[in-house]
């Protein structure tokens, strides 16, 4: 192998000396005596690997800052620059590939200068090829292992850098939180009370998902709903007239004793609050779901279906919640006055729900056109864009809806 190939045979793709060109590692061969590098080249070379030769330090460095070299093999008295220096001369570099030091007449200072600079080994001459080879052999499987704790140990640290900031920003969003309401109409446009929504002040997850996605990696669903229920709750408290609370659940929420607990602030205000369940957090996996569900109707909430027609929550999730409120995603409300298919299967959840004495909610209600006919079809309560986005405790209805 010529300098000017600029091959680089990479540290990892070392591990097998000798099978296959691909897996070459490669060896930088430096020795002032003809004789030996070309013994050693011949030797290395048929145990399968990549040989550049230097016969002086200097030319060795040139090689090294032009490719990369799985193992140093360097004689220690050369003209000019030593093998020992060349050693530190390598370290000097950042670079940290076995070397291995081989001469005639080892003297303690060349010695000492091979420990400095971590030398693999310290071969005396005569050297047997043999021995040079499986001293290759043993350094390369070190460099291997040695690069792959370097590599594990870089993406510990990488894993545990996003983790912190993962804490961090949930930490600063949590700290953030700002639950905002969206109120809930009746078709007269009378306020029947309002959705509790999560936002946090905290820009960076200024998105709701952003926010329970951070949340969730942090750990800090349980946390995270807990703050939302006690702030909402609060919120409503102090007024009996502001009517219903809707309140999102998370299915980490449901498994959570403080969801169940009597003297949570919201449990004290159940009589008004609508637990909202939507599939899109996955509820299967909740074992004990109808008996959860149970508790919390002994205290007194309601249960809503949230976001049903947006393919998560199925017709099934209503007969194992029999929930008290449907509420239909907006996908089915957004130009329903102009789209027939969405009227009807408007029109024919209705009654279903009605048979399962459930009211029905018609979300994202952007338009008096479809409110008129989300109306028509039947649809007690809306919530929508149309009356009210969702906002700091309490935002009013728009006049005349
Ligand atoms: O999943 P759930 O139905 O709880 O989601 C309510 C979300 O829908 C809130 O984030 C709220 O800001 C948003 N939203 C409420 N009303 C409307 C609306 O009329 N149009 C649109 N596009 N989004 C709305
Ligand atoms: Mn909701």
């Amino acid at each position: 192998m010529g300098m000017d190939s600029g091959q680089v045979v990479s540290v990892l793709g070392a591990a097998s000396p000798g099978v296959g060109a691909a897996a070459r590692a490669s060896v930088l061969l430096v020795d002032d005596d003809d004789g030996v590098l070309v013994a050693f080249e011949r030797a290395l070379s048929s145990a399968g690997y990549a040989v550049d030769v230097a016969r002086t330090g200097t030319e060795a460095l040139r090689c090294i800052e032009g490719a990369s070299y799985d193992v140093v093999v360097s004689d220690i008295v050369m003209p000019g620059m030593a093998g020992d220096e060349l050693l530190l001369a390598i370290r000097e570099r950042g670079l940290e590939m076995p070397v291995l030091l081989m001469t005639g007449s080892a003297t303690l200072e060349t010695a000492i200068r091979a420990v400095k600079g971590s030398a693999f080994t310290y071969l005396t001459k005569p050297l047997d090829s043999d021995e040079l080879v499986a001293e290759t052999d043993r350094a390369v499987a070190q460099g291997v292992a040695a690069s792959q704790r370097r590599l594990a140990a870089e993406k510990l640290a990488q894993a545990r850098a996003v983790e912190r900031e993962v804490q961090e920003d949930f930490a600063a969003a949590l700290a953030a939180l700002k639950i905002v309401f969206q109120p809930v109409v009746e078709g007269s446009g009378a306020v029947y009370g309002y959705e509790a929504l999560l936002r946090t002040g905290y820009q960076k997850l200024a998105n709701p998902m952003l926010f329970l996605g951070a949340a969730e990696k942090a750990g800090g669903l349980t946390m995270l709903g807990r703050a939302v229920r006690d702030a909402a709750a609060e919120a409503m408290l102090p007024d009996p007239s502001r009517g219903v609370l809707f309140v999102n659940l998370h299915a980490t929420d449901l498994l959570d004793e403080n969801l169940y607990d009597v003297h949570a602030p919201l449990s004290t205000l159940a009589a008004r609050v609508v637990l909202e369940i939507t599939e899109r957090a996955s509820i299967e996996g909740i074992k004990d779901l109808e008996s959860r569900i149970a508790r919390l109707r002994d205290l007194g909430f309601r249960i809503a279906v949230d976001d049903l027609g947006a393919g998560y929550a199925g017709l099934s999730t209503l007969a194992q919640l029999r929930p008290e409120v449907i509420k239909l995603d907006m996908s089915l409300t957004r130009d329903i006055d102009q789209e027939p298919t969405k009227q009807r299967l408007v029109s024919s959840l209705v009654p279903i729900a009605e048979h399962l004495g459930a009211q029905v909610v018609a979300e994202g209600v952007e338009t008096s056109a479809e409110r008129d006919v989300l109306i028509r079809a039947g649809c007690q309560l809306l919530q929508g864009y149309y009356f009210a986005r969702p906002g700091p405790a309490f935002p009013e209805v728009r006049a005349g809806a």
